[in-house]
């Protein structure tokens, strides 16, 4: 019974958003909760996947199936910001970690969850003193470039929005609620939001990814201009 009321209400949430992981999925997922249970730690693990054309969605659907503390669901449109919105909305933890499946960072949530003591919001940052950024220089400079951005643009007072977060879900509730932001630009915007109106705290990371990304930086490039001039509009000029 005991066990039956924890898994309806887990004490900490993983929402990883997914996209045609059919390479690195099985064993990926299977490491994160290896790690869990060895920290024997109340959760639940919502894959928020959409727009995958591999097998990502019936690897998925095997994975979960029989372990009430694994979830995951599906849209047709591929969508970074979108799926990890809706995972987020999904979740029933008290504190939500937002993963990435090609990290599943076991580090990270030593080291956060027990500064949520003191914080509502911990992001785990690639460009932090301390941070160790394994991945090619294009895409160090890429995220580089994205930071300077937000600094000059919007006030961005940290050094990353992307990657791994920790907070408080009913904290971060209402800032949630106002990020119009999807695609890859969500994740700034909930990280700027948040730092507008939470107490938030940056930690750095050893960024280890497990594979190279899907998608091509450079495809990624006029979207996040796009969404970024339309922050500046929602959050300078109209103040919302
Ligand atoms: N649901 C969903 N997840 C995505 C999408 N694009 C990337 N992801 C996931 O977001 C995470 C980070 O993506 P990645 O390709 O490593 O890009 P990076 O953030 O630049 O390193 C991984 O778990 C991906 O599977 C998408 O369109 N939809
Ligand atoms: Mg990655």
């Amino acid at each position: 019974m005991l066990r039956a009321q924890t898994l309806l209400a887990p004490h900490i949430s993983i929402v990883i958003p997914v996209y045609n992981e059919e390479e690195i999925i099985v064993s990926a997922a299977r490491d994160l909760v290896a790690g869990l249970d060895q920290r024997k730690l109340d959760y639940e693990v919502i894959f928020a996947e959409n727009g995958s054309r591999d097998r990502t969605p019936q690897l998925l659907e095997e994975l979960t199936k029989g372990n009430p503390r694994l979830k995951w669901f599906h849209n047709e449109t591929p969508n970074y910001g979108s799926a990890m919105k809706r995972g987020i909305l999904e979740a029933k933890g008290e504190i939500v970690i937002c993963e990435e499946i090609d990290l599943c960072d076991h580090a990270f949530y030593d080291a956060a969850l027990p500064r949520l003591e003191h914080v509502d919001m911990v992001v785990g940052s690639k460009a932090a003193r301390g941070a160790s950024d394994q991945r090619p220089a294009v895409r160090r400079l890429a995220t580089w470039g994205l930071n300077a951005t937000l600094r000059v643009a919007l006030g961005f007072k940290g050094t990353d929005t992307h990657g791994l977060k920790a907070f408080r879900r009913q904290k971060l509730l209402p800032v949630l609620a106002k990020c119009g932001a999807d695609m890859d630009v969500f994740a700034s915007e909930f990280v700027i939001r948040a730092w507008q109106s939470v107490s938030v705290e940056e930690i750095p990371i050893q960024l280890h990814e497990k594979r190279q990304p899907s998608i091509h930086l450079f495809k990624r490039v006029p979207n996040v201009l796009k969404q970024v001039g339309r922050l500046v509009y929602v959050i300078r000029v109209k103040g919302e």
